[in-house]
């Protein structure tokens, strides 16, 4: 017996601390024949050792419990630190990114308007005519309403062409003040090498009662924008004509690739066309019900943005789903 309690304490793992308390207390082992054998011994000498033998069995099993605990822990630390992750390992394979350019470019726009206190606004991608052209002040033949412009379904239903059907939404659910942004997907039936027949766009709206808000706060706004987007850039309001908007501006920014030297990219002019804006025209507040309110509204290509803010020179990478271009940035 002393033989077993001197290879429990020797046990290196605990295979072999198995093996040695399967030979000792197992079916078959030493302890166990042992106690086996006390039946055939008279009475007075099967009492005493009886005693001696289950003294030993208790000792055996302290001792193999106190053992099989020490090697576990043992064992458990050798897998751990086998297995333990340097994370200050470089690795070559790993890949990092923003995410897809145009997703990164729509939240920016949408982190600097939510900050500015926008709430954030969303609607259907099946529009109807109202919706889309009427409340926005576009007349019956308005070359945007052209089959050859937009997808028609049958029923008057067409896909949105922008997202102001969202805004005109908004103004007919909630009485005003409203300050909103709607960020979403358009389709135009419009594909070449400057062109995709879905796009993004970000619009945005303010109103409020009768001369409380005015162009020079859109001025403010979109310039203040402009300036987080590009960082230290010259912008210009441009006056234009927008069926929705009077008086109408485009917004240009300095050319962010020549520094207004004059390249391919601005047409040697210096400047680039990123915004339109103008304070909401009547026609659109008379279509909605809203009298005595004034306001202004502004719209963004995300695609055209995200070009020009990260130097992507082809629209068509955008929906290639090339990882090759998600790994440049
Ligand atoms: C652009 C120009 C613009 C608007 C969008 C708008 C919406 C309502 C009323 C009045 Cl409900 N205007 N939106 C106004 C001016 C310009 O977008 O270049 N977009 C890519």
């Amino acid at each position: 017996m002393q033989a077993m309690f001197h290879a429990l304490d020797s046990a290196q793992d605990s295979a072999s601390l198995e093996s040695i308390r399967i030979d000792t207390i197992g079916k078959k082992g030493l302890l166990t024949e042992r106690f086996a054998k006390l039946k055939s011994l008279p009475e007075e000498e099967k009492k005493q050792i009886a005693k001696t033998l289950n003294t030993l069995r208790k000792e055996f099993e302290g001792r193999l419990a106190i053992k099989q605990q020490e090697l576990e822990s043992k064992e458990l630390e050798s897998t751990l630190s086998a297995q333990g992750i340097d994370v200050s390992l470089f690795n070559l394979r790993s890949k990092r990114s923003i995410g897809h350019p145009i997703n990164y470019t729509k939240d920016k726009i949408i982190e600097f308007f939510t900050r500015m206190g926008y709430e954030l606004c969303e609607g259907p991608l099946v529009e109807d005519d109202f919706h889309n052209f009427s409340a926005l002040n576009l007349p019956e033949y308005h070359p945007a309403r052209d089959m050859q412009d937009t997808f028609y379904f049958h029923d008057d239903k067409l896909l949105r062409t922008h997202t102001s059907p969202v805004q005109i939404r908004t103004m007919l659910a909630q009485k005003p003040p409203i300050k909103m942004i709607c960020p979403g997907e358009t389709f135009r039936r419009d594909y070449d090498l400057t062109h995709s027949p879905m796009f993004h766009q970000v619009e945005g709206l303010v109103v409020d009662r009768a001369g409380v808000v005015s162009f020079a706060h859109l001025k403010y706004v979109l310039e203040s924008f402009l300036h987080y987007m590009f960082g230290d850039v010259k912008v210009r309001f441009r006056s234009s004509f927008f069926p929705f908007t009077e008086p109408s501006a485009e917004v240009d920014i300095s050319c962010v690739f020549c520094q207004s030297d004059g390249c391919r990219v601005c047409s040697h002019t210096g400047w680039l066309e990123v915004l339109g804006c103008g304070m909401v025209d009547d026609n659109v507040f008379r279509a909605v019900g809203y009298e005595e309110v004034s306001g202004y509204a502004f719209g963004m290509g995300v695609e055209r943005l995200c070009m020009l803010s990260l130097g992507i020179g082809d629209l068509r990478s955008f929906f290639e789903t090339d990882l090759r271009l998600l790994e440049q940035f």
